[in-house]
Order: structure tokens, then C-alpha cells, then sequence
């Protein structure tokens, strides 16, 4: 990971030694951020992100939902920005992070009591899972930690605070010897990844837990729509545990993971233990579309220049 050179701080490109918040910030002592991430690859036109406008979007309700009433810039202006930070540091493809953070003088967290402050960065990001993951899968478990209830935190907000849950699951995966863990909703049922959405394919039918209580996945919607362009049933239901061991496929998705199979949960193998052909079309497609020689890629994609 190279770290960025210029930040955009409320308006302005700063160096990033100069891109800081005061450590008496109600953002870091409550978790009262939102956040998004966002992909800019490479084309033959030159960088583009992909579905720019759906991030904004997510960001400004994120916003909305913590209860910020006055949002200093436009989803548009934001998008605008996020723009002017891959120009200015130059770059082909990256990662990009706008966070839009709660400072209140009062230190207090009543997010009425301060105001909202916007910070983007971006930074240059292989894969996520490893780039061996994209076609040999991830091994996961079962956090034996519960996704949020969506009257506890606020799932479809991206919010900072929200990721301890994520921190806490990943953390017990990675130290167990696995690469990622599936969460599972207060009811039971599979919710989520840490980071990523979840699908099973299960006799030729593509299935995904509905966004009751997870975050409403970028990505996820992008390969619905990839997947029944291909003429695939895709359903969202609850799925058990047990349903993701009997599935014949399994992979996860999100813009910084991408497209990866798991190929193994709780030491069960997933179908024949490698990448199913459903997931190989996916993750086919979806980088079809992402570096602009897909015809969604017309409606999806964002030149920078
Ligand atoms: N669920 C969660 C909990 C989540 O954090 C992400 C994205 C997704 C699903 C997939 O959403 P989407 O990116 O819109 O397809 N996770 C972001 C943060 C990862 C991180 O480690 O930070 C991401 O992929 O950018």
C-alpha cells in the first residue's frame, strides 16, 4: 500500500502530513463517521471509477441516517471531489476513502452539538484477499461474533463505529488461521463478511441474504445485475448456516475484495474446493466492466478525465 501524497481536507488538496484532526475529535472517541470505498481502475480512456455516483449516494445517506441534518457539500460536489484527488496524485487505478467525520468543539456526542467535516483520500490498493484469493478462494469461518441488529447500529450506514463488529470477527479469523468470517444476523441466519457481501449458487440458482440487516453492497447489486444478464435466477432470502455448506458455490464481493471464491467454511469444502463456473462468469464480467470493455461499463463506469 503506498500512501497518498495529497488529501482533500474540506475543500482543500493538503499533503498528507498535514491532513489531521485533533485528538480531542468526537469522531475517534465515538465512532461518529461514515465512510465510503470506492475503486478507480484503469482503461483504455484513462482512469475510471466505478459507480461513483451510487457511492456518493451511500455516503450522504450514511450521513443521514448517523443524523447529520447539514451536510456541508452535495452528493455531486463530493463525487467532484473524489475525482480531483485520483488527477491530482496521479493515478491509474486506486482506492479511494471519503470520510465524513462528526467535530464538535463541545466534545459532545450529540452529532447536533458539531458539525460535519469531509476528508478523501486515496491510495493505491491490490486485492484485498490476496491476489492468489481471485482464483484459489479464501478459507472462512463462522465469526462467533453477531452482525448488528439493525436497531443497534444502523447496517446500512457506513459508519465508522459499525467496524468493530467487522474488527472484532476478523481479527478471530485471521488469528484462528482463516482469511475471513461470515457473520451471522441476531436471528441466526447469514448476514455478511466483514468487509464483503455473500452468495451461494445452489443447483444452477444464485442466492444472497436480503439487505435486512447488512449493508446494501455495491458490488453485490452490480453482479445481481452481471449475473442476470447472463440469464442466472438470483434470490434473496435468509440462508443458514448449513445452507452455505451443502452449496455447490460460494464467493464473496465488495470494492475493495472484488470477486473471490471460498472455497472452504468451517473446515467444510465448498463444492469441488475450487473456483464453480457461476463464480468464474461473475468475477469475468465484473472485470469486463470495471476496466470498460463491458456493456455495462457505459452505465457504470466515471472517466476521471
Ligand atoms: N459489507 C460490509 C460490512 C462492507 O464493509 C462492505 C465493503 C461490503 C459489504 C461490500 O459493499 P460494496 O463495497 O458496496 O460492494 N467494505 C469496504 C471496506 C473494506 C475495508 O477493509 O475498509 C470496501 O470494500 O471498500
Amino acid at each position: 500500500m503506498t500512501p497518498t501524497s495529497l488529501i482533500w481536507m474540506d475543500g482543500k488538496l493538503v499533503d498528507e502530513a498535514q491532513a489531521t484532526v485533533p485528538f480531542l475529535n468526537t469522531a475517534l472517541h465515538y465512532g461518529l463517521g461514515v465512510f465510503e470505498g470506492i475503486r478507480c481502475y484503469e482503461t483504455d480512456r484513462g482512469p475510471a471509477i466505478f459507480r461513483l455516483k451510487e457511492h456518493m449516494e451511500r455516503l450522504v445517506n450514511s450521513a443521514k441516517i448517523l443524523g447529520f441534518r447539514n451536510l456541508p457539500y452535495t452528493a455531486e460536489q463530493l463525487g467532484q471531489a473524489c475525482k480531483e484527488v485520483v488527477k491530482a496524485n496521479g493515478f491509474k487505478a486506486c482506492y479511494i476513502r471519503p470520510l465524513i467525520y462528526h467535530h464538535s468543539p463541545q466534545r459532545s456526542m450529540n452529532i447536533d452539538a458539531g458539525e460535519a467535516r469531509v476528508g478523501i483520500a486515496a491510495w493505491e490498493w491490490g486485492a484485498y484477499l490476496g491476489e492468489e484469493a481471485l482464483e484459489k478462494g479464501v478459507r472462512m469461518h463462522v465469526a462467533s461474533f453477531t452482525r448488528h441488529h439493525p436497531n443497534v447500529m444502523m447496517t446500512k450506514a457506513k459508519v465508522t463505529g459499525n467496524y468493530a463488529s467487522s474488527s472484532l470477527a476478523k481479527t478471530e479469523s485471521v488469528r484462528l488461521g482463516f482469511d475471513e468470517a461470515v457473520m451471522l444476523d441476531p436471528q441466526g441466519y447469514v448476514a455478511e463478511c466483514t468487509g464483503e457481501n455473500l452468495f451461494i449458487v445452489r443447483k444452477g440458482v444464485i442466492y444472497t441474504p436480503g439487505t435486512w440487516a447488512l449493508l446494501e453492497g455495491i458490488t453485490r447489486d452490480a453482479l445481481m445485475t452481471l449475473a442476470r444478464d447472463l440469464g442466472y435466477e438470483v434470490v434473496e432470502t435468509q440462508l443458514s448456516r448449513d445452507h452455505l455448506y451443502i452449496a455447490d458455490e460460494c464467493f464473496v464481493c465488495g470494492t475493495a475484495a472484488e470477486v473471490v471464491p471460498v472455497t472452504e467454511i468451517d473446515f467444510r469444502v465448498i463444492g469441488s474446493g475450487s473456483m464453480g463456473p457461476v463464480t468464474r462468469a461473475l468475477q469475468k464480467d465484473f472485470y469486463a466492466v470495471v476496466h470498460g470493455r463491458h456493456p455495462r461499463s457505459a452505465e457504470w463506469l466515471d472517466y476521471v478525465e
